[in-house]
């Protein structure tokens, strides 16, 4: 209460009485004591609608005038005298204007006007009530929501309002303005606008921001403050005069204020009876049957379902063929069935636990899991897909992926505008309030590169989330407010009126269809049950759920209603539930005969054509990756040229550009031209390629210069990467905001919805990906797993110690390489021709480090070229963007070539293998620090050096050619990170089950540590140093076991 009571105060008019007080104040003192039939009032601007000339833009001047006249009337234009002296005199609105005489003439207006002079003054109190109308109206659509009867309990949890603001009348018996104020505020007449009983059959010209006039210019206040009290007082409050569009406000105003608009055929009064009588009776059947099962009921909030659907039938009348949709758990069964229209059976199904899974992978529970589905829509007659899409628990984390998988949609079907595909998410009240990732999605809304021309959102307020009150769950007055940062306008209305939900659902349909802008639905409502239909609410909020008890439900209310008006019969109600009743008891009984289930028959993303019948892989090989020389040579040609004419590129863009000519003239890649060779020949190849992050175009460390932008002209760009071919795929290259949760999530949306793209998301550095963590452990390492839904996602994390401080040197391997699902103790039972692609098949990520770009190449084709998809984790380096060794010769990307995903020893220990003493396993950079450090020490024959490129699934066929080929040699694994950190843990069992566990596997590395880098540089290199002696120092283990 306290909270918006103190809003109320704080927002208190601006009312013109008071504004106008403190100003004429310190206006009169310096006019002195001319002016005693005056009182200090702003007059002028009182009748903005009255006299057309008053707008804002002229009110400065109007009041200069004003105060020049009040000082000496002859100091004006003549023109400007008669109107003060006809307003002062009483001249009803619009009256006091007489226009300025023309030139060389006297108007006859003029000598008209003037007899008016000389009338009784009171212009000021005529100007004054005109401008407190004004205010009045303004009042009411800035803040009449706070007055609406938005809460189906009447006890106003979630709006927490306080007394209503004191400059709106809030309903027809409280017109007694004089008690009204006393018995709130004690509110002088001044605070109220100046206005007072005897103005309400006074007769007012309407601003024209109002339509409460409808085909009326003029009202009286009575009328005035009815028909504003119906506008924003009802069942729905309209929150939008933040907006700063004033189209947009306009519109809005229009969709609530004019008279007589919330009027219903009887037709869609029985459509929106049945759509209430099937969302109640689902609900009741289920919890009939499974009365001791969670399925987080819509029991409260009922109404969801028409709006949802209200939602989908306006849209498709609007041309929408295809909605994504995203929601938590509540009434998501019941979305299931009566909005996507899952068949029953299926979902009655997975009320059975004995039922076995027919798929691979471990499931979900019944409320996460997605849905597909295409069909006519009945309203319009038209086909319309509708996809649930999966998510985890962890509430609102599927925003962003919703909306990558929408701009997908639209971007393959060309829909630039969103005319075609849109989504809806649905939000609970605290989750909406307090999750990050609601606002970091909000602001994907309008970027060029993420928007998804408006997202319709709907927030099922029951005004508690799941033992917690509003009142300590956010500082906000509503749970919506986060909206307001896009602009978003919020309508809030009360579920027990449905009516008045599917009026909302209808504008905010039509508001998204006209202005590609998200929009919210704030259904106010509340929960019958406890969290679950297992918990005991009484505990917590006691009275609350006394009231609740009391409630009736909404369904047998509106039946009633409509009853009571005939628009149906008691008896047809009755069929109408008989006849659903029916449905849910004969699905009911299909669903016994189901034997088995079948997850799959829940996918949220099908991809057609990609997998055969039985939706396996159609091969399970992978061609070569490599190219042949002239395709590297024109790639190579496009990396370092600018393909437009006229465009002037930065001098050390330039030097760039003609270094990688010289690159390609000597035939070797660095790492951003092996980067470039894989994307380019993909696009080439017809493979659309999405790369997002922050900062990618360029490359947090420069190395990329994916768009050139012209020195010369603003905004002017070429992507080089778009001129590879005539019939190419588009490259879509992408500086996100400044977020990895929203921006990962959407690009793994993106991923979900076609597998012939390559999507990659890269983290500025790869430790940031850590803000992204809910992505990655619930959807991108067990997606597979938990949804049958495979996913093709690339992740780009810059890792490396490179001295640089505990942040930005560690990607945290160790956290994906702990989450793989292989066994480290079991050697894979594969043959040998098919071990690499099995171990592929099998596993729930893909996890490389590569230490050329010859292998970064590879790597990313085989992402495409692969017969299926699994996520892949790349630490990328980053000084070896630059380093001289760090190179690759064409010859390791011709045709026949392929992705290594171990990096054999080439160097003298070939020669003489059983001489070699000790073998270092390590992966990435390090490598090159390892080389430096044995050509130092001459030691080139006696230590070899194998690098895993590959670290998941683990090579162990290759690993252990490496092992037999050295059979004298210690086994050691270097790396650069910390000891519990990077991949010690990870390899090292892995390295004992390919050799049996006969010989021990060494440590060399950085100790164990709390911080993953030291921010001390001199003390990073001592630590390389240390670790580096023990990796070359051949006793270092002696006498250990
Ligand atoms: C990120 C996250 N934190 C905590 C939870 C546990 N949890 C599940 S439902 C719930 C309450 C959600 O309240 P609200 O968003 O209002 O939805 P309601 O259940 O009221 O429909 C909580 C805290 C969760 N699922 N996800
Ligand atoms: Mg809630």
């Amino acid at each position: 209460m306290h909270r918006l009571r103190t809003t109320v105060v704080r927002l208190r008019p601006i009312t013109a009485p008071q504004t106008a007080k403190s100003q004429s104040q310190a206006r009169l003192a310096a006019v002195g004591g001319a002016l005693r039939t005056f009182q200090p009032m702003r007059s002028y601007t009182a009748s903005v609608s009255a006299e057309p000339f008053l707008n804002g833009t002229s009110s400065n001047y109007v009041e200069e005038m004003y105060y020049a006249w009040l000082e000496n009337p002859r100091s004006v234009h003549k023109s400007w005298d008669i109107f003060f002296r006809n307003a002062n005199a009483g001249a009803p609105p619009g009256a006091a204007y007489q226009s300025p005489p023309p030139l060389g003439g006297v108007a006859l207006g003029l000598a008209n006007a003037q007899a008016m002079v000389g009338v009784q003054p009171n212009v000021e109190k005529l100007v004054e009530d005109h401008l407190a109308v004004q205010s009045l109206v303004r009042a009411y659509q800035i803040r009449g929501h706070h007055v609406a009867q938005l809460d189906p309990l009447g006890i106003m949890a979630a709006i927490d309002p306080g007394p209503p603001p004191s400059d709106i009348i809030t309903s027809n018996d409280k017109l007694d303005l004089s008690g009204y104020k006393e018995r709130l505020y004690d509110l002088t007449a001044e605070e109220f606008y100046g206005l007072d009983e005897s103005d309400l059959d006074k007769v007012f010209r309407l601003p024209t921001t109002t339509f409460i006039g409808g085909s009326e210019s003029t009202l009286p206040l009575r009328e005035i403050i009815q028909r504003l009290e119906m506008a924003y007082c009802q069942s729905i409050g309209v929150e939008f005069m933040f907006i700063n569009d004033l189209e947009q406000c306009q519109w809005i105003r229009q969709k609530f204020e004019r008279p007589g608009i919330m009027q219903f055929t009887l037709e869609e009064k029985r459509t929106l009876l049945a759509r209430m009588v099937r969302s109640t009776r689902f609900e009741e059947f289920l919890q009939r049957k499974w009365s001791s099962e969670k399925r987080f009921g819509l029991e409260g909030c009922e109404s969801l379902i028409p709006a949802l659907k209200t939602i989908i039938d306006k849209s498709s009348m609007n041309g929408v063929e295809s909605i994504i949709m995203g929601m938590p758990h509540r009434g998501r069964l019941n979305v299931l069935a009566n909005v996507i229209r899952k068949e029953l059976d299926q979902i009655f199904c997975q009320f059975d636990s004995k039922l076995e899974a027919a798929d691979e992978g471990s499931g979900d529970v019944k409320y996460h899991l997605g849905m597909w589905h295409r069909r006519i829509n009945r309203v319009t007659d038209r086909n319309i897909t509708l996809s649930l899409m999966a998510n985890p628990s962890h509430l609102e984390a599927v925003d962003p992926v919703v909306q990558g998988k929408t701009k997908a949609e639209q971007f393959y079907c060309g829909d630039t505008e969103g005319n075609r595909v849109m989504s809806i998410l649905l939000h609970g009240d605290a989750a909406f309030a307090g999750q990050g990732v609601v606002y970091e999605t909000f602001h994907l809304s309008d970027l060029p590169s993420y928007t998804t021309h408006g997202t319709i959102h709907v927030v099922v307020n029951n005004q508690i989330g799941f033992t917690t009150d509003p009142r300590v769950a956010r500082s906000s007055s509503y749970p919506t407010d986060v909206a307001k940062v896009v602009n978003a306008p919020i309508f809030h209305v009360n579920a027990d009126d449905p009516e008045a939900v599917m009026y909302v659902c209808n504008v905010a349909a039509e508001w998204r269809a006209t202005f590609h802008k998200d929009v919210v639905v704030d259904l106010v409502c509340y929960r019958r049950n406890g969290h679950n239909e297992m918990d005991e609410p009484m505990f917590t909020q006691p009275l609350m759920y006394k009231q609740i008890k009391k409630q009736k439900g909404v369904l047998q209310k509106y039946a009633e209603k409509l009853i009571a008006e005939g628009a149906v019969t008691r008896q047809e109600y009755e069929e109408e539930i008989a006849k659903y009743d029916k449905i849910c008891e004969e699905a009911h009984a299909r669903s016994k005969d189901e034997k088995i289930l079948h997850i799959k028959h829940w996918l949220d993303s099908p991809w057609p054509g990609f997998f055969n019948m039985d939706g396996q892989p159609k091969s399970m090989t992978c061609p070569s990756t490599g190219l042949t020389e002239e395709e590297l040579g024109h790639i190579g040609h496009i990396a370092s040229s600018v393909p437009v004419e006229d465009f002037t590129i930065h001098g050390g863009l330039s030097r760039i550009l003609k270094g990688r000519a010289a690159m390609v003239g000597q035939r070797v890649c660095d790492w951003a031209l092996g980067e470039y060779m894989a994307f380019g020949s993909l696009l080439k190849e017809g493979t659309h390629i999405r790369l997002s992050g922050q900062d990618v175009e360029r490359g947090t460390f420069s190395h990329r210069h994916h768009v050139l932008h012209d020195q010369n002209v603003d905004k002017r760009i070429c992507i080089p990467m778009n001129h590879i071919a005539p019939n190419q795929a588009p490259y879509t290259v992408c500086n996100s905001s400044l977020s990895e949760y929203g921006v990962l999530g959407f690009e793994l949306g993106f991923a979900m919805a076609s597998p012939n793209a390559l999507v990659l998301w890269e983290a500025q550095f790869g430790d940031f990906h850590n803000t992204a963590q809910c992505i990655i452990d619930q959807f991108i390492c067990p997606g597979q797993a938990k949804w049958v839904r495979q996913n093709g996602i690339v992740l780009l994390l810059p890792h490396g110690m490179e001295g640089m401080g505990p942040e930005h040197s560690s990607a945290r391997p160790e956290r994906f390489l702990q989450m793989c699902n292989e066994d480290p103790d079991a050697y894979p039972k594969f043959s040998a021709e098919e071990f690499a692609v099995r171990q592929l098949y099998d596993c729930n990520w893909i996890i490389v480090n590569c230490s050329t770009p010859a292998n970064y190449f590879h790597v990313l084709r085989r992402q495409i070229l692969q017969p299926f998809r699994k996520p892949l984790i790349v630490f990328t380096p980053k000084s070896l963007l630059r380093h001289p060794d760090a190179k690759s010769s064409f010859d390791d990307m011709l045709l026949g070539t392929h992705f290594q995903r171990l990096i054999p020893d080439s160097g003298p220990v070939c020669e003489k293998p059983d001489g070699v003493k000790r073998i270092v396993f390590c992966t990435g950079k390090v490598y090159y620090e390892l080389t430096r450090e044995r050509k130092n020490r001459g030691m080139d024959n006696t230590v070899a050096i194998a690098r895993i490129e590959q670290l998941s699934p683990f090579p162990f066929d290759q690993v252990k050619v490496e092992t037999d080929r050295y059979p004298n040699a210690d086994l050691v694994w270097c790396q650069e990170e910390h000891k519990n950190q990077g991949y010690y843990d990870y390899v090292k069992p892995r390295l004992r089950t390919t050799v049996d566990r006969t010989r021990p596997v060494w440590y060399a590395g950085r100790g164990p540590a709390a911080a993953p880098a030291t921010g001390n540089k001199a003390a990073h290199l001592v630590e390389l140093q240390r670790f580096l002696d023990t990796a070359f120092n051949l006793d270092a283990f002696t006498g250990q076991s």
